[in-house]
């Protein structure tokens, strides 16, 4: 069993493990490999997790942040879930429609601006799973590949925890 001491270690770690640098599209049109790990070239995924749901949900939504530390826009276009997961993987807006919250599926994308940071979070853009083949259960895993402008892609495994934050409907 592990002890108290060790806890705030554990998160430390679980944060780190959860910041992926990824090389953009802009770097791949310059072929000199010693350019690509110019900081100017990268988006993270930072903080990611999955909403843990009850056991027969059918759906469940996943949220992080986004920064593009590069000095081009980039565009979220798609989510792909493992397939022992979900069925499938949306990129979702929320939106008020008089004094209703209504999600909607951002088929254009997400732009992530030059240098700028876009937060996926209860309430607002989010990705949504479909189909779960279970639950998800606190303490597992979603992997996802996100990919950008329709090209780039990046392979995150978020871990599933519990979301004090009530604020996501589940009217799917
Ligand atoms: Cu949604």
């Amino acid at each position: 069993m592990s002890s108290f001491p060790k806890f705030s270690n554990t998160l430390l770690a679980v944060c780190a493990l959860f910041t992926f640098p990824v090389f953009s599209a802009a770097a791949q049109h310059n072929h000199t490999s010693n350019q690509l790990a110019s900081e100017e070239s990268t988006i993270m995924v930072m903080n990611g997790y999955a909403r843990a749901t009850f056991a027969m949900a059918k759906t469940g939504a996943a949220y992080f942040m986004l920064h593009n530390q590069s000095d081009v826009d980039m565009v979220l276009t798609s989510v792909d879930v493992d397939a022992t997961i979900a069925d499938e993987a949306q990129i979702h807006t929320t939106e008020m429609q008089g004094d209703m919250m209504k999600m909607r599926e951002m088929k254009e994308g997400v732009t992530v601006a030059a240098n700028g940071m876009v937060s996926f979070e209860s309430g607002g853009y989010h990705v949504m799973l479909l189909g779960l083949k279970k639950g998800l259960e606190e303490g597992s895993e979603v992997a996802l590949t996100l990919t950008f402008d329709e090209q780039t892609t990046v392979y995150v495994v978020l871990p599933v925890k519990k979301d004090e934050n009530q604020g996501h409907h589940h009217h799917h």
